[in-house]
């Protein structure tokens, strides 16, 4: 047999953070672990990151993981040989346990469905909760539907207001919740022992009959056309410090005051090493994972951001970007702004 784990939540909750911790334990254990990553485009930092910890990652790209099962099923037939396998659906997904387990479940027989566990960013939601965001809202409600555990994240980060705020917020919702930090491994022990139960989806035997569901169209289409993803690919002479330095100033500078920063996140890659840097909120400083053995050299480097903003403002500060990172050798791979929209169930790229 082996375990799937449903790892959802917000963009920048903490979801490949919280898969790289159980993916160490796991492989530490000798067990084989997969991991299906999910964004609309191509590269991804998460794969990337997973993959160096010794997963195998498979990516599901263009939409969704709730609009497209098949692909999801198809990963899975890829992982055959894993006893352990996550799914990270993409940070902007719905209810993302009733759009595909009916079709998962009667597919990949021998799969056992775990507690399908849905990450809150708690600051997050405490800021939300206090400003006008209730587009955001609306989401994490809709995420929240398919959670057996809701896994209140960055409780490290959280003061006693915002700890009152949000036991209140989940109070109201009769959610069964648990704070604590995957960053800083708190409760994640206690998670990581829930884990071993079966999840409500198994337990509820949808089978072919039951037609995977996709609800709240308008939700969905709200949300996905505000927050644009933007994707940079590009290889670089120089030091790697400068680079990670420079991108995230000039991004910082550029789009700051006029954006709603969902995630950045950047990967920068040589033979010898590499640097993760993860920014959620434009006012934090960047978390940063090294492994890097030299300070020189040709790096490629992966930028992924999804944030609300106007089109404009992004490519303005792309220009300023290139312009600044031009006084080094640098070839641009891929450059792309994509503005995710649905029609007719179908996400569909605005050129
Ligand atoms: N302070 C703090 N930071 C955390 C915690 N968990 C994750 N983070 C940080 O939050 C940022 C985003 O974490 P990720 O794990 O990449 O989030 P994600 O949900 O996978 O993000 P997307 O894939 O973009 O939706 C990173 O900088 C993490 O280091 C936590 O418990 N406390
Ligand atoms: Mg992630």
């Amino acid at each position: 047999m082996r375990n799937l784990y449903i790892i959802g939540g917000f963009l920048g909750s903490g979801k490949t953070t919280m898969i790289s911790k159980f993916t160490k334990r796991l492989l530490d254990k000798g067990k084989k672990v997969g991991v299906i990553v999910n964004d609309f485009s191509t590269p991804l930092v998460d794969e990337r990151y997973l993959t160096q910890l010794g997963a195998q990652a498979e990516q599901v790209s263009g939409e969704c993981v709730c609009h497209t099962t098949a692909a999801v099923n198809e990963a899975l037939d890829k992982m055959k040989d894993k006893n352990e396998i996550f799914l990270e659906p993409i940070g902007t997904h719905l209810d993302v346990a009733s759009a595909i387990l009916p079709d998962v479940i009667p597919h990949a027989v021998d799969l056992v469905v775990r507690p399908v566990v849905i990450l809150v960013d708690g600051k997050r939601l405490s800021e939300i909760l206090k400003k006008d965001k209730a587009y955001i809202l609306d989401f994490i409600f809709q995420q929240l539907q398919s959670a057996d555990i809701i896994f209140v994240n960055k409780a490290d980060l959280m003061n006693t207001d915002d700890i009152k705020d949000t036991t209140e917020f989940f109070e109201k919702k009769k959610a069964q919740f648990i704070f604590g930090s995957a960053l800083n491994d708190e409760n994640t022990d206690e998670l990581f022992e829930l884990l071993e139960g079966k999840s409500k989806w198994e337990e509820k035997k949808v089978g072919k009959d039951e037609q995977a569901i996709f609800t709240h169209y308008e939700t969905y289409v709200k949300l996905q056309a505000r927050m644009k993803w933007v994707n940079l690919y590009f290889s670089i002479k120089a030091d790697h410090k400068i680079i990670t330095d420079k991108i995230v100033r000039i991004l910082k500078e550029k789009l700051k005051s006029d954006s709603y920063l969902g995630h950045l996140k950047m990967m920068v890659i040589s033979k010898e090493g590499y640097v993760k840097l993860n920014l959620t909120r434009w006012d934090e400083e960047p978390q940063i994972t090294e492994k890097v053995y030299l300070d020189k050299g040709e790096w490629k480097v992966i930028v992924n951001m999804r944030l609300k903003v106007d089109e404009n403002l992004i490519d303005k500060a792309i220009e300023v970007l290139f312009d600044e990172l031009s006084i080094y050798e640098i070839d641009i791979i891929n450059k792309e702004v994509i503005i995710p929209l649905l029609k007719w169930g179908k996400f569909v790229r605005q050129e």
